[in-house]
């Protein structure tokens, strides 16, 4: 064992120092955040380990199974459910959760209450679970008014009075992306240590990109802009180049490459879902913030989608995220329907 190796990897920035550091900027900090994300993060490490099982599924019973000692087994997205909730409970910093498991909010018990609000979508893309595709935990967090006597007000609040977003993918490798609204910093799992490892320092996503990012299956229910979008993308008329199709159906995959590759990521309204599919509060705010914060735009198709002010907390809304010059491009194309 290479042991001067491992004695200089004590100084690597693990996300706890650098929240740490982070909140050392701020005097009159009480540390209520870090322990709150020491909690997502422990979430995170849970889940990533129970996805990194589900292709033994059969062998060891996971995910709907009985295991070896005749216990029913939970499915994966209740598991990370169930894993999230006590996780945030357990942290005392929590008052309210919104999960797209639960049809309710969650408030917290006074006991246990803290001024935190957190939005969780705790395993989305679930339906590629059994094809090992990548899928991943996305979470915003809001402060509560007055923790005493929080209400729902507290999170039908606009992305834009977020205090942090990120999301964790559970891939090729464990990524967490975290932006506490000073930039966006992505963090790799080291198995060996256990620890989120600053990888990806300041992220900005290119200005322009080489790709677009839609269910092209839905496309004879889409409205102009995004028709006419779209087209563009493959049939440039100003000599520039078609962009390349890229889909994974795994949101979190999908922004993922985005944000680190440039171009744009399209959940448009059709004629069937007038709304869109992907939800406001845990998967267009989060997201939508982290695309402001590296450099990027997102766009509800009228709307900056950080502006929103959602009534419900399941509701849903078209979104167009991605390099700040795509999305320059979808909002022209929308603003020149409106003038027609
Ligand atoms: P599942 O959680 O049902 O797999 O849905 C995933 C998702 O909410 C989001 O992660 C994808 O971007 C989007 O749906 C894909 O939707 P389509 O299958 O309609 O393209």
């Amino acid at each position: 064992m290479d042991h001067a190796a491992d004695a200089h990897r004590t100084d690597l920035m693990t996300i706890t120092r650098f929240v740490l550091n982070e909140q050392s900027k701020y005097p009159e900090s009480r540390g209520d955040f870090t322990i709150l994300l020491n909690h997502i993060v422990l979430g995170c490490k849970f889940v990533c380990s129970a996805v990194n099982k589900a292709g033994l599924a059969k062998l060891i019973g996971l995910a709907g199974e009985t295991n070896v000692q005749g216990e029913e087994q939970k499915k994966l997205d209740v598991l990370s459910n169930e894993v999230f909730i006590k996780a945030l409970v357990s942290s005392g910093r929590t008052c309210i959760l919104v999960s797209e498991e639960d049809e309710e909010a969650t408030f917290v018990e006074p006991s246990k209450r803290g001024r935190y609000c957190v939005v969780f979508d705790p395993l989305d893309g679930s339906s590629n679970i059994d094809c090992a595709v990548s899928i991943g935990t996305i979470f915003g967090i809001y402060t509560v008014k007055d923790y005493h006597e929080p209400t729902l007000a507290d999170v039908l609040q606009p992305g834009k009075h977020m205090l942090a977003a990120g999301y964790c993918m559970y891939g090729s490798s464990c990524t967490l992306v975290l932006s506490t609204g000073g930039g966006v910093n992505g963090f790799t799992l080291d198995p060996s240590l256990g620890e989120f490892i600053l990888t990806h320092p300041d992220i900005k996503i290119p200005k322009k990109g080489k790709i677009y990012s839609v269910n092209e299956g839905n496309a004879k229910n889409w409205d102009g802009p995004t028709t006419k979008y779209v087209e563009k993308c493959k049939f440039p008329k100003d000599g520039s180049s078609s962009k390349s199709l890229r889909y994974i159906g795994s949101m979190v995959a999908d922004v993922h490459r985005t944000l680190l590759y440039g171009g744009i990521f399209l959940y448009p309204a059709d004629k069937k879902s007038p709304n869109g599919k992907l939800r406001v509060l845990y998967e267009v705010f989060p997201m939508s913030f982290l695309m402001e914060q590296a450099g990027g735009q997102a766009f509800t198709g009228k709307q900056r989608a950080l502006d929103l002010v959602p009534t419900k907390i399941h509701e849903r809304s078209p979104i167009f995220l991605g390099s700040y010059d795509d999305v320059e491009e979808i909002k022209a194309l929308y603003a020149a329907e409106g003038k027609e």
